[in-house]
C-alpha cells in the first residue's frame, strides 16, 4: 500500500489526515507503521494536558458545550482536534451527525484552520474502540495538534475507557432530576477532574451542582471544580474554558484512571494476540482453561 497519504497528512493536507485516521480505524495500517513516517508523539511541553475527555449522558449538551469551549480555545491560538465517539450511531445519522452539526466553530472561517473534527464510527470499527481512539489520538498529536479532545458518552465500559485514555476527564451533567447522585453516576464522577453542570438556564442546575459537590465532600481526596454553564446562552462557557485549560489532575481520579488503562491494556493484549482465534476454538472445545489461554497469549508478567 502506498503511504503517500501519510506524508501528505504530515504536510497539513486535511483529506490525507482523514485518510490516515480511517486507515487506523479500519486497521489497514498499524500505529507504529504510521509513526515511522509521521514522527514520534511529542511529550507534553508543560504540565498541562494534551488530551481531555468530555463525557456524560447523551443529551446533556456535551457537543454544544464543546463548541463553545473550542471557540474560546481557538481564539487563544490553540490548535485542537476533536474525536467524537458515539457507539449508537452509524456515520450517516443520529448523534454523530448531530455532533458535527453542533460544531459551528468548524465552519468559522477565522478559526477553522485551528480545529479538526472527526467522528469515530464505532459500529463500523473492527477491534476495540478504546484502542482505536488511543491510536488516533497519538496520530493527531504526532501531526502537531496541540490538544485532542475526546467526546464520549459516559455509559458503558468501552466509553469509560475512552475517557480514561485522556490526561483530564470532564464530566458533563444536566439539572437535577430528583434522584440525587446515584451509584452509577458516582462511578463516573470518581474519574472527574472537573464537572460542568450544563443547562444552567433550566431549573435544578444549581441544586444538582450542590448535590455533586456534597457527594465529593463525602468521599475522600480533593474536590474537583464544579461549574455551571449554559451552552445554549453561552453563560459560564468562557469561564469554564479557562478553568479547563489550566485544570490540574485531581489526585483522586488518577488511580481510577490507571485502573481503567490497565484493563484496557490487558484487553488490547488479548484482542491483538495472533493466537486469539485458535485459543477461542480450544476454549470452546474445552481443551484448555481460561488461565492457560491467558498464559498462552503471553505478555503478562509473573509467568
Ligand atoms: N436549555 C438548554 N439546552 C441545551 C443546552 N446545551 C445543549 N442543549 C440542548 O440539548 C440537546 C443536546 O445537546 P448535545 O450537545 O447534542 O448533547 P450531547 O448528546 O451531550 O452531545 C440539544 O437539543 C441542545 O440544543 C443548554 O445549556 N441549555
Ligand atoms: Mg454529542
Amino acid at each position: 500500500m502506498s503511504t503517500q497519504f501519510l506524508t501528505d497528512a504530515k504536510n497539513g493536507d486535511r483529506r490525507s489526515l482523514a485518510r490516515t485516521l480511517s486507515a487506523i480505524e479500519n486497521r489497514s495500517i498499524q500505529l507504529e507503521q504510521a509513526l515511522d513516517i509521521l514522527g514520534p508523539v511529542p511529550d507534553s511541553a508543560d504540565d498541562g494536558w494534551q488530551t481531555l475527555a468530555i463525557t456524560g449522558a447523551p443529551g446533556v449538551g456535551k457537543s454544544c458545550l464543546l463548541d463553545g469551549l473550542l471557540t474560546a480555545w481557538a481564539k487563544k491560538g490553540l490548535r485542537i482536534a476533536v474525536l467524537a465517539v458515539d457507539p449508537s450511531s452509524p456515520r450517516t445519522g443520529g448523534a454523530l451527525l448531530g455532533d458535527r452539526v453542533r460544531m459551528t466553530v468548524v465552519d468559522d472561517k477565522e478559526l477553522n484552520d485551528r480545529i479538526y473534527f472527526r467522528s469515530v464510527a464505532t459500529r463500523k470499527a473492527s477491534g476495540s474502540v478504546p484502542v482505536i481512539v488511543e491510536d488516533m489520538t497519538k496520530i493527531l498529536l504526532a501531526l502537531g495538534w496541540q490538544k485532542v479532545v475526546i467526546e464520549t458518552v459516559g455509559a458503558g465500559q468501552s466509553e469509560v475507557r475512552c475517557a480514561a485514555l485522556a490526561d483530564r476527564i470532564v464530566v458533563v451533567e444536566g439539572p437535577a432530576r430528583g434522584d440525587g447522585v446515584q451509584a452509577e453516576k458516582a462511578g463516573l464522577l470518581e474519574l472527574a477532574d472537573a464537572v460542568l453542570v450544563n443547562k444552567s438556564d433550566l431549573p435544578g442546575a444549581e441544586l444538582h451542582a450542590n448535590e455533586i459537590r456534597e457527594s465529593f465532600e463525602l468521599g475522600i481526596g480533593s474536590t474537583p471544580p464544579v461549574e455551571l454553564t449554559s451552552a445554549l446562552h453561552g453563560t459560564g462557557v468562557e469561564h469554564a474554558a479557562s478553568v479547563l485549560l489550566d485544570l490540574p489532575s485531581s489526585g483522586r481520579s488518577v488511580r481510577a484512571r490507571w485502573r481503567e488503562r490497565l484493563l484496557a491494556f490487558h484487553e488490547r493484549k488479548i484482542l491483538e494476540s495472533p493466537k486469539l482465534d485458535e485459543l477461542l476454538q480450544q476454549l470452546a472445545k474445552g481443551s484448555i482453561h481460561l488461565d492457560e489461554a491467558m498464559r498462552l497469549i503471553g505478555g503478562f508478567s509473573n509467568e
